[in-house]
């Protein structure tokens, strides 16, 4: 069932495969691959604590031989919650190894988001981690529980009393050796291998499927197209489970091409610094307000950052003074990726010139991915004009999961994808970000879709109307800025503090809460009678514009 919303046509799937794009591996195969080349290279670094190809694949072959043992079985589906971490990636193959479809919440996902992916996967099993709010004792589990007919395991990371631990279940190697022989069958690789977030415009985060072909695919392709071999050092500072430090070439890549993965656990100065020093980074990803916080980091004297060659940028517009600004400081070439958890990733070359590199966000990486700009009659713009960039390809999906409504408009009627963001392209071809025509807030690199915050504003007794716009923010780019129309009767009630208050209650991710409240009378409507955001946006940029100048 979760496998009938993903179809490539066969005359596209007979292409791909005929031009070596689909191979039909499984994601466990990038693993494989090493372990039988070289098993006892470093995979992964995490804490100061090294674990090997080999380690990596005994213990993720343990982790799932206790899973089928627990009545696990290829076709189920799970919830993992992680941090940036050795077992992140020992969870992604065990359930890769067993074929159980599971998606990856980032970690700052809070009651709602999971409660959704719950309703969305109807999953068997949750692997989440005991630092977390939700998992500090078994309630929200049990609540998931009743939400669920199937949700009957759960396994954490970390100290706890109420749950299995998974270090517990992986290292206790002499209750485990008998499961290491746990027979694996081989899975189709058009298959779903698992589901990536969207960053969603629409009410509520939608799934996104990702096949072995195609995933396996955009991992090597960035692995050739950023020239990685045994001697890349990647230091995984993004959320691990986003798809940019995932595939692009990101830490699938790093296995793929048999280097070394240096988990951090955020991509501050201080958590990233010394991480680089000591294990002689020479790869790693950043959003563009991290860029910011580097360049401003005092902390930069004190280590020896030289081993650094290359770092990449992307998750949301970087501007081309701190691009420029970057190179020149810390001696790297940058490399700008303009990617999407649906498919399409762009990046610019390492030998592309100057100005490629720092004013566009590059080019796709496939010769057989196929973008069309468009105006809003879906017709191809002319050269230079900014229109709408929709593609399809090998690596991009075809549709979310159960979310057929959505699909239709998610889509144009040949079957290109709308990534609801407006470009236009350079004179040399590469592709320049321009704006977005989703109602989504992408602040530094994390994505809320307005909708979602609305409905929760909606839910408050005292709220009439409202709209969620961005506002700018000289450090994430965007902010959350709240409109709200009160209630006739209320007028007086309602005040930001009992909307924050409210709001907070919900459960809804920390990222997603309006930075700004502001009431008026009356939301601005267009000429079709649709909510003028376009004139909120403007209303609160000029608000704002005084403050900026003081
Ligand atoms: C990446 O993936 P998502 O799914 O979190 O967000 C995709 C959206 C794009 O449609 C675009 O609106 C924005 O994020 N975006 C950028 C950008 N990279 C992403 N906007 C301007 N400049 C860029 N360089 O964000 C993602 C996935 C894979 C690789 C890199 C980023």
């Amino acid at each position: 069932m979760l496998n009938s919303c993903i179809k490539w046509s066969d005359e596209e799937a007979k292409l791909y495969r005929s031009r070596g794009y689909w191979i039909d591996e499984e994601l466990c195969q990038i693993l494989e691959r090493q372990v039988q080349n070289s098993p006892a290279k470093i995979a992964v670094i995490d804490n100061g604590i090294e674990k090997t190809y080999g380690c990596l694949d005994k213990e993720s072959t343990r982790l799932a031989g206790y899973l089928a043992k627990q009545g696990l079985k290829a076709g189920d589906t799970a919830i993992v919650q992680l941090p940036n971490c050795y077992e992140f990636y020992v969870v992604f193959f065990a359930l890769q190894k067993l074929a159980i479809l599971s998606v990856n919440a980032l970690m700052n996902h809070n009651e709602l988001e999971l409660t959704h992916y719950v309703g969305a996967l109807n999953p068997s099993l949750v692997i989440a981690d005991a630092t977390h709010s939700l998992f500090q004792n078994d309630s929200f589990f049990k609540k998931l529980q009743s939400d669920s007919s199937n949700l009957s395991h759960v396994l954490l990371r970390g100290n706890t009393d109420w749950a299995p631990n998974i270090s517990k279940k992986l290292y206790a190697s002499a209750s485990f050796d008998d499961f290491e022989s746990v027979p694996f069958r081989k899975h189709n690789a058009e298959n779903v291998a698992f589901f990536q977030l969207s960053g969603g415009s629409t009410g509520t985060p939608k799934l996104i499927p990702r096949t072995h072909n195609d995933y396996f695919y955009s991992v090597r392709q960035s692995v050739e197209i950023c020239q990685w071999n045994e001697n890349t050092r990647y230091l995984c500072a993004l959320p691990a489970a986003h798809n940019f430090p995932l595939s692009s070439p990101g830490a699938l890549g790093v296995f793929y091409a048999g280097g070394t993965l240096i988990c951090a656990s955020n991509p501050s100065p201080s958590s990233c610094f010394p991480l680089i020093s000591a294990h002689q980074v020479n790869w790693t990803s950043l959003v563009p307000p991290a860029v910011a916080l580097w360049l401003d980091s005092h902390e930069r004297s004190h280590h020896d950052l030289s081993s650094l060659k290359v770092i990449q940028v992307g998750g949301a517009k970087l501007s081309a003074t701190l691009a420029i600004k970057l190179e020149n400081e810390f001696k790297v070439i940058l490399q700008q990726v303009f990617g999407m958890a649906e498919g399409l990733v762009n990046y610019t070359r390492l030998n592309d010139n100057d100005w490629v590199r720092h004013n566009t966000q590059g080019r796709p990486m496939s010769e057989a991915d196929v973008i069309k700009i468009v105006d809003e009659n879906n017709q191809t713009v002319s050269q230079n004009e900014v229109g709408l960039l929709t593609t399809k390809g090998p690596y991009t999906f075809k549709g979310y999961l159960n979310a057929k409504l959505h699909n239709l408009t998610a889509f144009t009627e040949d079957g290109f994808y709308c990534s609801g963001d407006l470009v236009k392209l350079s004179h040399c071809g590469n592709i320049i970000v321009e704006g977005r025509d989703k109602d989504q807030i992408n602040k530094g690199g994390e994505k809320i879709a307005a909708e979602e915050v609305e409905n929760q504003l909606l839910a408050h007794p005292d709220v009439h109307d409202c709209a969620v716009v961005a506002m700018p923010d000289h450090l994430l780019g965007e902010r959350v800025c709240a409109f709200v129309v009160k209630r006739e009767n209320d007028r007086d009630a309602l005040t930001k503090v009992a909307l924050n208050r409210f709001i907070r209650s919900k459960g809804l991710a920390d990222y997603k809460y309006p930075d700004r409240f502001e009431f008026i009378s009356a939301l601005p409507k267009t000429k079709v009678g649709k909510v003028d955001k376009r004139a909120l946006r403007e209303h609160i940029k000029n608000l704002l514009a005084p403050i900026k100048s003081v």
